[in-house]
C-alpha cells in the first residue's frame, strides 16, 4: 500500500501528528482505552472511527449537492455486496495510508497488521456481489448521485476449512465486533407485510398482509477516489414490530415472549439460506421481497421530498435490478402506485419501466428464478394479481408468441424483470448476445431495443493500487499517477515494454509479490514454494462449469509425465486453487476433496515435487483474492464456452500480470481483444461447438479412447490412487467426466493439455513471459468499473456526475 501525504476532499490537509491525534481521541473517548493497554482491535477501531470522520465531511457535501441540484439517483437494488474490508480502500482512496502509518508507528505498530485485523465483510456469494461493491466504489468515484440498497446480514457467507481433505462449512460472524463504518438510522423504519388476502372494494385493492416486520436501516458511506465524493450503501435490518411479548413472559412463556423478535429477525439472519425445502424458500422470497419493498418505499420518500409529481418518477429516479433477485420491485411499485396512491395501472405499470433496469448473470437454466405459483401467492397475494395482469395484458398484445411470466405453475422472475425494465443487459459481449440467442430470444424479437450489453469492470482502487504496491509504484514512477482514476493511461506504458529497464524492473514487481505470497504461505500453512517456479492460480466459486475438475485432471497427467521422465527438462509449477463450494452442492464438494487428496500425494512425492505442487487454500474471500492475484502468473479461466457470462477475476489478474490460459467464454473474449491474441493462451471449443459436441453420442468416450494421458489420469482417480483408504471414492466424479460429461471435461481436455504445455515452454523465456504480462496490464485499462459505470449511468440510467 502506497500513498502520498495528502487528504483530498476539500477539508484541511492531514498529516501524520494531526491522524494520530484524531486516533489518539477516538480511542479515549469511543473506545474508552488508555493507550498503555489497547489491543489491536481498539488501534483499529480507533483508527477507522477516525478515517469515518474525514469521509463524513464528503459524505455531507455529496448529499447537499444532490439535494440543491435536483438531480436524479441511481439506485443499485442488489441481495449481495461482498464488499470486504474497508479500512485500506478508505485510507487509499483518501490519500492517507502514509499518515496512518506513520502515525501507527508511533505507537509501534504496524499499519498493515492494523488493516488485517479487520474481518471481511462477506455479504455476498462471489462474482454477482463483487461487482457490486466494485460498482458502489466506481459510482462514488465518478461522483454520481447514488444509492445501494441490501440486506444487512447477520451471518455473511460460511467460513470455509478443510477436514482431511473435505469442505465444512463454520458460520461467519463478522459483526461479533463493532463494524465501526456504518451509522444506524434508527428513525429509518418501514413496516412490510407478508401473506394474508387481498380485498376489492369499489375496484381498489387492499391488501391485508396477515405477517408485518420492520425494516431499519444502517448506513455505510462508500468514498470514492481522492474523497470528492461518497455514497451510501443502505443494509436493511429486520425487527419485530412488538420485539418482546411482555404477557407471554408473565405467565412463564419465557422463550415464547422473544418468539416474534426470533422470527422476524430470521428474515436477515443469514445469506442465501439454503433453499432445499419449502421453509428455505420461503425464508429466501422473504427476504428479496423484504429488502426490495424497504428500499422503494424509502426512494419513494426521497421523491416525495423534492418533488409534487409523480410523473416526474422515471426523469429522477433509477432503479438497477442486480439480477432477478430484486424483481420484485416490479409488481411492488406498481403496487405503491397504483393501489396506494391511486395512479392508473397502465400507467403505473409505464412510470415502474420507466425506472427500472435488470442486469442477468447467468443463462444456466437452474440459477434462473422461478417460484411455486401457490407459494408466491401464499406470501405475496396482491402481488400475484399484478403479474398475472401484467402478463396477461402482454399475452394479448403478443397473442402468437407470447413467453409468459406465469408458465407451468411457476412465477418466472427473468420473463417478470425483463417485461418490467426499459432496459435489460448482459455483462459480456458473448453472454448478452447468447441471452438474445436463448433464454430471452422471444422477448427479444418483441422488444429489439431493449437488452444491451456493458461488459463488467472493476476497481483500479482495490485491485491495483491498493492490493499490488509494487507494481502501482512501478506505474507511478513510469507515468504518473493518472492511471488510477484513468485506467486507459496504462496504454502509456506500451513504448516502454518493447525498450530496456522497464521490462525488468516489471518482472521485479513480480518476484517481489511472489516472494511475499510465498513466505505467507510458509508462515500460514507451513508450505515452502519457490517464488522463482510459475504460480497457476484458479481462485473462484467451485462450480462443475468452471471446471476444476478439468485443470486437477490435467495436473495430475503431467505429474504422471514427469514420473515417467524425472530428469526431464520440466517447468516447476505451483498450482493454487480457492474457492467455496454451496453447502448443498456434492459434486463442487466432491471436487474439493479430490483436489486436496490429489496435493497430499504429489507434495509428498519426492520425486516429482521439486516440479510440481499444489495448494488449496480455505477461506477464499476478497482480502485473500487480493493476495493471490498479484502474485499470480497465470490465470485460469478454463469455463465450458457459453457458461461463464463474464467473470471479474479474470479482469484481476490480466490486469495484475497474469497471462489467462481459457476458452471464449464471457469477458475472456474481450480481454483476448484487448491483449492481444497473442498474449492469451487460448484453448478449447467455442459456444457453438460445445452445443454441437453435446449432440454426438458418447463424446465423452471418444474424447477419452483419443487422448491416452486423460485416460491414464482418470485411471489413477478412478484406481483410488489418491483414496487409498477408499478406492470408490471418486467413482461419482470418474463416471461423471467419462459419461454424460455435459461441461465437456473431457472433450476439451487434449486442447488444454497442449495449450499447457505450450504454456510451460513460454515460461522458460523469462523475458518473453514478462513483457507478455506487461503487455496484459498495459492493455487491461478497458476493463475499469469506471468505464463500466460511465455507460451505465449513459446508456441506462440518464445520470449525471455532479463532480
Ligand atoms: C456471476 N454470477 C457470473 N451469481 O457467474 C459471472 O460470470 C459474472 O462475472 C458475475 O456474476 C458478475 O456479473 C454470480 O456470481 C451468484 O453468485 C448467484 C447469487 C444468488 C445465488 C446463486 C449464485
Ligand atoms: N469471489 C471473490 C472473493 C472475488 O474476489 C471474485 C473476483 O475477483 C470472485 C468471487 C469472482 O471470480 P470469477 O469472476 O473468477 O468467478
Amino acid at each position: 500500500m502506497t500513498t502520498e501525504f495528502r487528504h483530498f476532499n476539500g477539508g484541511e490537509p492531514i498529516d501524520a501528528e494531526a491522524l494520530g491525534a484524531a486516533v489518539q481521541s477516538h480511542l479515549t473517548y469511543t473506545l474508552g482505552k488508555d493507550a498503555a493497554h489497547a489491543t489491536r482491535y481498539d488501534w483499529r477501531m480507533a483508527l477507522s472511527y477516525a478515517v469515518r470522520d474525514r469521509i463524513t465531511d464528503a459524505w455531507f457535501a455529496a448529499t447537499r449537492k444532490t439535494y440543491a441540484e435536483g438531480a436524479k439517483r441511481v439506485y443499485y437494488l442488489s441481495m449481495e455486496f461482498l464488499i470486504g474490508r474497508l479500512l485500506e480502500d478508505a485510507l487509499v482512496n483518501l490519500g492517507l495510508a502514509d499518515a496512518a502509518e506513520a502515525a501507527l508507528k508511533a505507537q509501534g505498530l504496524n499499519l498493515m497488521e492494523v488493516v488485517c485485523d479487520e474481518p471481511d465483510a462477506a455479504l455476498g456469494n462471489g462474482g454477482l456481489g463483487r461487482l457490486a461493491a466494485c460498482f458502489l466504489e466506481s459510482l462514488s468515484t465518478l461522483g454520481c448521485p447514488a444509492m445501494g440498497y441490501g440486506i444487512r446480514y447477520e451471518h455473511g457467507l460460511f467460513r470455509q476449512s478443510f477436514e482431511d481433505g473435505r469442505q465444512v462449512e463454520r458460520p461467519e460472524h463478522w459483526l461479533s465486533q463493532q463494524h465501526p463504518w456504518e451509522f444506524e438510522r434508527p428513525e429509518a423504519r418501514f413496516r412490510l407485510g407478508f401473506g394474508g388476502h387481498v380485498e376489492h372494494v369499489d375496484g381498489r385493492a387492499i391488501w391485508h398482509p396477515a405477517e408485518v416486520v420492520e425494516a431499519e436501516a444502517y448506513d455505510t458511506p462508500i468514498i470514492g477516489w481522492e474523497g470528492k465524493w461518497a455514497n451510501t450503501l443502505r443494509l436493511w435490518s429486520a425487527k419485530a414490530v412488538h420485539p418482546f411479548d411482555l404477557g407471554r413472559f408473565n405467565h412463564g412463556d419465557f422463550y415464547g415472549a422473544a418468539e416474534p423478535e426470533a422470527l422476524a429477525r430470521t428474515i436477515s439472519r443469514v445469506l442465501y439460506p439454503d433453499d432445499t425445502t419449502d421453509e428455505g424458500k420461503t425464508l429466501r422470497l422473504k427476504q428479496e421481497f423484504f429488502f426490495t419493498a424497504a428500499s422503494l418505499r424509502d426512494i419513494l420518500r426521497r421523491f416525495d421530498s423534492e418533488h409534487d409529481d409523480l410523473a416526474l418518477l422515471p426523469q429522477k429516479v433509477a432503479i438497477q435490478l442486480n439480477d432477478t433477485h430484486p424483481a420484485i420491485a416490479g409488481p411492488e411499485l406498481v403496487r405503491l402506485l397504483h393501489d396506494e396512491r391511486g395512479v392508473e395501472f397502465h400507467e403505473a405499470v409505464r412510470l415502474a419501466r420507466g425506472c427500472l433496469s435488470y442486469t442477468n448473470h447467468t443463462l444456466l437454466p437452474e440459477a434462473l428464478e422461478a417460484w411455486g405459483e401457490g407459494l408466491f401467492a401464499h406470501l405475496l397475494p396482491r402481488h400475484m394479481e399484478i403479474i398475472r395482469r401484467i402478463d396477461e395484458d402482454h399475452a394479448a398484445q403478443y397473442p402468437d408468441r407470447a413467453s409468459r411470466i406465469l408458465d407451468h405453475g411457476t412465477v418466472r422472475m427473468g420473463e417478470l424483470s425483463f417485461l418490467m425494465a426499459h432496459h435489460v443487459n448482459g455483462v459480456s459481449a458473448l453472454h448478452t448476445e447468447l441471452m438474445k440467442e436463448t433464454v430471452f430470444s422471444d422477448l427479444h424479437r418483441l422488444h429489439p431495443e431493449r437488452i444491451i450489453n456493458q461488459t463488467n469492470g472493476v476497481t483500479p482502487r482495490r485491485w491495483l493500487k491498493s492490493c499490488n504496491g509494487a507494481l502501482s509504484d512501478l506505474l507511478t514512477e513510469t507515468i504518473g499517477t493518472g492511471w488510477v482514476r484513468d485506467l486507459e493511461q496504462l496504454s502509456r506504458l506500451e513504448p516502454m515494454i518493447g525498450g530496456a529497464g522497464f521490462i525488468e524492473k516489471y518482472a521485479a514487481a513480480k518476484r517481489e509479490n511472489k516472494t511475499v505470497f510465498g513466505n505467507w504461505l510458509n508462515e500460514e500453512f507451513n508450505l515452502n514454494v519457490d517464488p522463482d517456479a510459475m504460480f497457476d492460480a484458479q481462485i473462484k466459486r467451485i462450480h462443475e462449469y468452471k471446471r476444476q475438475h478439468l485443470a486437477i485432471l490435467q495436473t495430475i497427467a503431467d505429474w504422471q509425465a514427469i514420473h515417467d521422465n524425472p530428469n526431464g527438462d520440466w517447468t516447476p509449477r505451483v498450482r493454487i486453487f480457492a474457492g467455496k463450494a454451496a453447502p448443498g452442492y456434492v459434486f463442487a464438494k466432491e471436487i474439493i476433496h479430490l483436489i486436496n487428496d490429489v496435493a497430499a500425494v504429489l507434495n509428498a512425492d519426492k520425486v516429482t515435487r521439486e516440479y510440481l505442487q499444489v495448494v488449496f487454500l480455505p477461506n477464499y474471500n476478497v482480502s485473500l483474492a487480493e493476495r493471490i492475484i498479484p502474485a499470480s502468473d497465470l490465470s485460469e479461466q478454463i469455463s465450458t464456452a457459453g457458461k461463464e457470462a463474464s467473470g471479474t477475476g479474470n479482469m484481476k489478474l490480466a490486469l495484475n500480470g497474469a497471462l489467462t490460459i481459457g476458452t471464449l467464454d464471457g469477458a475472456n473474449v474481450e480481454i483476448r481483444e484487448h491483449v492481444g491474441a497473442e498474449n492469451f493462451f487460448l484453448f478449447g471449443m467455442t459456444a457453438q461447438e460445445v452445443v454441437a459436441r453435446r449432440e454426438i453420442d458418447g463424446h465423452a468416450g471418444r474424447a477419452i479412447a483419443e487422448c491416452p494421458a486423460l485416460g491414464r489420469a482418470l485411471e489413477a482417480v478412478r484406481s483410488g490412487r489418491f483414496s487409498a483408504g477408499e478406492p470408490d471414492r471418486y467413482r461419482g466424479v470418474v463416471e461423471n467426466v467419462s459419461g454424460p460429461d455435459y461441461f465437456l471435461v473431457a472433450s476439451d481436455f487434449a486442447s488444454y493439455h497442449a495449450k499447457q504445455a505450450e504454456v510451460s515452454a513460454a515460461y522458460r523465456d523469462r523475458d518473453a513471459w514478462a513483457r507478455m504480462a506487461a503487455y496484459n496490464t498495459a492493455r487491461s485499462g478497458w476493463f475499469s468499473s469506471d468505464r463500466t459505470i460511465g455507460d451505465y449511468m449513459s446508456q441506462i440510467w440518464g445520470a449525471k456526475s455532479l463532480l
